[in-house]
């Protein structure tokens, strides 16, 4: 940890898919802040738990950095970064607390819809376009399949028709993208959905209780959802 804080800490999504359900989520929870002008900071108003505003794919690595002392974020993108956090030899510096029930979508292989789907031998020799490449290459293992992984920042639908690639590994919801781009769902790799993250290691002192206390309260909203 940097430095010794009384308060909590919460990464959440600024804007994007998980941005609103979380905030509601939280606030179920008793939560409310005061907004900064800015809008990366939202100061705790009812009780001393602060808000950051960030990009999905910051929210681990500020765990990890002890910046943040929880998250909201997809399973896809925590385990993405602990398998490459893994990968590189960097010890597991965040978890998953609580699966959260919004943000549902898997992780899915889809090859043209022209192809003949036999399984997981067929990827072999094949270029496989995704922006979750740790994912991909630790599933392509477990199979035995030796594939080309091309690593794309987005767009990776539309890799196939460009040439890039034979087929992708993406997230996939209602599936409207895939059909839109000519591509079928073949094999799941991982199922997702928000939770919420923390550190590997126990808290302490004052963020302690006050992370047991926003558990409690966390299960209890969750339960009347369900
Ligand atoms: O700006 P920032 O980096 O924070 O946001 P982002 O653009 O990286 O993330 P965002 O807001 O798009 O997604 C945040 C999280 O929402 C993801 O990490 C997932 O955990 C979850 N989620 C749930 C999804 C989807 N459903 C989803 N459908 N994330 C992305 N998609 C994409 C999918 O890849 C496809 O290209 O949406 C497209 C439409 O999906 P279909 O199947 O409904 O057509
Ligand atoms: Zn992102």
């Amino acid at each position: 940890t940097v430095e010794t804080r009384d308060r909590l800490r919460i990464a959440i999504q600024k804007s994007g898919r998980l941005a609103d359900p979380a905030r509601a989520l939280l606030a179920s929870c008793g939560l409310s802040w005061r907004e900064s002008r800015d809008r990366l900071f939202c100061y705790g108003e009812a009780l001393p738990i602060d808000l950051l505003l960030v990009r999905d794919d910051d929210i681990p690595g500020l765990i990890a950095d002890g910046v943040c002392d929880l998250g909201v974020v997809g399973r896809n993108v925590l385990r993405e970064q602990d398998f490459e956090r893994r990968r590189s030899g960097t010890p597991t510096a965040f978890r998953e607390l609580r699966p959260l029930g919004f943000g549902a979508c898997r992780l899915a292989l889809a090859v043209p819809d022209d192809w003949t789907w036999t399984g997981p031998t067929q990827l072999e020799g094949r270029r496989i376009a995704t922006t979750y490449p740790a994912l991909l290459r630790d599933w392509l293992a477990g199979e035995g399949i030796q594939a080309d992984v091309v690593t794309l920042s987005g767009s990776v639908e539309i890799a196939p028709r460009l040439g890039q690639a034979d087929l992708i590994c993406d997230l996939v919801s209602s599936g409207v993208t895939l059909a839109a781009n000519q591509l079928k769902p073949v094999a799941t790799l991982l199922e997702s959905e928000a939770v919420l993250a923390g550190p590997a290691s126990e808290f302490e002192g004052e963020r302690a209780a006050l992370a047991e206390m926003l558990l409690r309260r966390l299960d209890g909203a969750l339960r009347t959802r369900h």
